[in-house]
């Protein structure tokens, strides 16, 4: 994004200073017009559900129209564009972002009424775009955002699955998966464009021409087609693209003399294997098939997305008389979310070479100063690492290209970094250990991009300290810290309105939703009794509406006057909700053992837990089950359930997110330090007013800085310790602390019913006996834990 505006986007569109000028009655009108003749429902029936397919596609007519003129500007202008490639995004919903965006949330509202509904009613219509697991992939759709706002002529591409990430039902079991049918109906925000259409093959083999050129033939070949989603800016025209790729076979790949004898299946078997590509996210990967579809989709995305960068790059420069294939970096960024997109690196050395007819210097230089590459973890089992096998087998031609790249970078150490040749096993990017020869994808990431970004200042440092720090000598300028961000509108302005007005009150303008900065005028009135005293009643406003929507989902009655004490995200040993749950297990056991007199000197917590766990992640299933399992029994606790709560939110998504996090007073990020690259919750948590309780891990550290030490509650150990206390722990030097075994205990004596919670807890144990070594030290942190925790109740008092 920075190059793009140094190299001076010199036309930007203009922004538009008014909310567009729209009456309601005319906005109303509009929406009956679709209700009429756009009928996806009986046209006599206006229903919250039709309302909402309606009002969408009357709020859709006028993003199509920025979004062509925006379309003709950047084609005019040419400037050079970024391409996000991201496997995730977590769109969540779009209605009220785009009514936001767009400035017309009150004529919106005022035409609903107009016609019997209320705006709030019909937003909660629509199904959450899922088509991400967590943080990777509500940051790619954070970035949309904020691409569009700053007037960037940006695209993102990534695929639509037909199933996006699990709707998560809470049994006696625990977690059940089901799929989630975000298109049942349909999504009124994408636009099937049947003109934008690219060939991708899979498997075949290589061709040597008389020339020497090669070329990649035979094997299968399925179309990717187009469906387009606007992304607008806010207040702005700038409305940029989203472009998912959908995959179908062609018509003549439906065996019609096979149907006509019967054979159904056989008939339609190309079309279903195209069917596949998209059908899910994350499809499971414990066997062949499984990795073999994931490795498909991932070249399926980035095989289609180069060829439309390349046609629309081509068509531009056409326009502009002669040019050259060196221009290319000058016009396209192409960066790639994580290493899910890595082929893009051979794809696009093989398009220049196979089919621009560009020599292999020519092609590698076009292709490192076009790729960018973002680590988001270093979480071993998160780096991909492909089978050579199946490379060859889905890929020969790639599987040539990586092979060059992987010989050209020893040859380079040999002859330039001689220092470095011990350590070409780890840094080379094939491994050809012959138990398991595999292709290292960041590896070949950091080869060949041009940047490679960290998303903390500590995550970058711990990728050229430790994951990278052999590469450092060779290519000191390649690696970047770009600290992760959210956009302000969708986690504050729209969803906590009463806060926001509040903001823009005392600071005299709406500026802050564009320049956060500008937050820092509050600081003169933060002893201001009639601002807090606002601020007080926003954030009940928001606590009350979290209470009731609990209520709704879980049956259980939370009270507003109780701290809010929330931590969402994936469920992951190394996030620790373990830790929380322990430490709320301890705190239910002391208010047991209290006198009633004692335990109204307490401070009375609701604590909520809320995300989901990877349907084949055991433990982190049997957390689930363990937080619903505590909740049983607090909840139904007459003796103390004034004084706690534990609630598990169940299918914990970006629009639950939009309810809880206004709601929060204190939220937990408590990994393991140097495990969490950065964390975006965080970010948003305290944009909304809440307070921290951590440890100095990913943006932790720098949220912390901004914030102030007052406002984060630190514990735990940090990056640099962590290896010495596992070695401690290894070698039994490890004294646990009693707070933290009677909590284990309580437990294990069956106190939270007969599952059998042995293997959970034992993971938390040292490596004599039956231990697995409590990795992400659990135990080790325990007691700081809870004595920050001692500091939070005092706090809150
Ligand atoms: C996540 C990281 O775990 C999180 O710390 C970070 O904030 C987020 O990416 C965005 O950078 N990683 C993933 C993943 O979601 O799938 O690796």
């Amino acid at each position: 994004a920075n190059g793009a505006t140094a190299s001076g986007i010199s036309a930007k569109i203009p922004a538009v200073a008014q909310p567009l000028a729209e009456e309601p009655a005319a906005i109303a009108s509009n929406i009956n017009y679709h209700a009429q003749f756009s009928p996806h429902f009986s046209p006599f029936k206006f229903e919250p559900e039709q309302a909402y397919y309606a009002t969408a596609d009357s709020v859709r007519d006028r993003l199509v129209h920025q979004w062509n003129e925006t379309y003709v500007h950047f084609h005019k202008v040419d400037p050079k564009q970024t391409y996000y490639l991201s496997m995730e995004y977590l769109q969540g919903r779009s209605l009220t972002n785009a009514i936001g965006n767009l400035g017309i949330q009150d004529a919106y509202g005022d035409a609903l009424k107009k016609l019997g509904h209320q705006l709030e009613e019909i937003t909660e219509q629509e199904k959450d775009a899922a088509l991400g697991n967590g943080g990777l992939g509500r940051l790619a759709s954070c970035f949309l955002d904020s691409m569009a706002t700053l007037n960037l002529p940006a695209w993102g591409y990534g695929l639509r699955y037909r199933y996006g990430l699990f709707k998560q039902r809470i049994t006696k079991e625990g977690q059940e998966e089901i799929a989630e049918d975000w298109l049942e109906k349909f999504s009124p925000w994408e636009v099937v464009r049947h003109d934008i259409v690219y060939p991708v093959r899979f498997f075949g083999q290589v061709e040597v021409n008389s020339d020497g050129s090669r070329k990649w033939v035979g094997g299968e070949v399925v179309q990717a087609l187009a469906y387009d989603v606007p992304i607008p800016g806010y207040k702005t025209k700038n409305t940029i693209s989203l472009r998912l790729w959908e995959a179908k076979a062609c018509a003549e790949d439906f065996n019609l003399f096979q149907f006509n004898d019967g054979q159904y299946e056989a008939a339609a078997q190309l079309h279903s294997q195209a069917q596949q590509i998209c059908a899910v996210l994350y499809p499971g990967d414990a066997t062949e098939n499984g990795k073999l579809l994931r490795l498909k989709q991932q070249f399926f995305l980035c095989s289609a997305s180069l060829q439309d960068i390349i046609f629309r790059f081509k068509e531009r420069r056409l326009g502009k008389g002669s040019w050259e294939w060196s221009e290319f970096p000058s016009k396209v960024a192409v960066q790639l979310n994580d290493t899910h997109p890595t082929l893009a690196i051979p794809e696009l050395m093989r398009l220049l070479m196979d089919n621009e007819g560009l020599g292999w210097d020519e092609a590698w230089d076009v292709t490192s100063r076009t790729i960018a590459y973002t680590n988001h973890t270093v979480l071993p089992e998160a780096l991909e690492k492909w089978s050579q096998a199946v490379m060859w087998k889905l890929l020969p031609r790639h599987m040539e290209i990586v092979g060059e790249i992987d010989k050209r970078f020893i040859t380079m150490i040999r002859e330039e970094h001689t220092d470095l040749e011990s350590k070409l096993p780890g840094i080379r990017i094939l491994d050809d250990n012959p138990q398991k020869p595999v292709v290292r994808m960041a590896n070949l990431c950091v080869v060949s991009a041009h940047t490679v970004n960290g998303v903390a200042q500590l995550h970058s440092d711990i990728l050229t300290s430790e994951l990278f720090a052999d590469y450092v000598s060779i290519w000191p300028t390649k690696f970047q810290n770009k600290t992760n961000g959210i956009t302000p509108r969708r986690w504050l302005q729209f969803c906590s309105p009463e806060l926001s007005s509040i903001i823009t009150k005392w600071l005299k303008s709406e500026q802050w939703t564009t320049n956060l900065d500008l937050l820092v005028g509050l600081r003169q009135f933060a002893d201001n009794p009639e601002l807090q005293a606002e601020w007080a009643s926003a954030k009940m406003a928001n606590k009350q509406r979290l209470a009731q929507y609990i209520e709704r989902v879980t049956g259980v009655n939370i009270d507003p006057n109780s701290l809010f004490d929330i931590q969402v995200k994936r469920i992951h040993e190394y996030k620790r909700q373990l830790l929380n749950i322990l430490g709320a297990i301890y705190r239910y056991k002391k208010l047991k053992e209290m006198s009633p007199e004692e335990r109204k000197n307490t401070t009375p917590r609701t604590i909520m837990i809320g995300g989901k766990a990877f349907a084949t992640y055991t433990n982190a299933k049997r957390i689930v089950k363990l937080v619903n399992d505590v909740g049983s029994v607090v909840n139904n606790d007459p003796e103390v359930n004034r004084y706690l709560k534990v609630i598990f939110v169940p299918n914990y998504n970006v629009s639950v997110a939009e309810i809880l996090i206004p709601g929060s007073e204190l939220s937990q990020h408590i990994s393991t330090a140097g495990m969490e690259a950065s964390g975006t919750s965080n970010m948003k948590f305290a944009l909304n007013g809440c307070l921290i309780i951590g440890t100095l891990d990913g943006a932790n550290v720098e949220i912390r800085e901004e914030i102030g030490e007052q406002n984060f509650f630190l514990f735990g150990a940090t990056a640099d310790q962590v290896p010495k206390l596992r070695k401690e722990r290894e070698n039994g030097l490890f004294k646990p602390d009693s707070r933290f075994e009677e909590a284990k205990k309580f437990i294990r004596s069956g106190a939270f019913g007969g599952y059998d919670y042995n293997p959970l807890l034992d993971s938390l144990e040292g490596n004599t006996g039956y231990g697995r070594g409590d990795y992400f030290l659990v135990g080790r942190d325990f007691p700081s834990y809870m004595d920050a925790q001692a500091e939070v109740d005092e706090a809150y008092k």
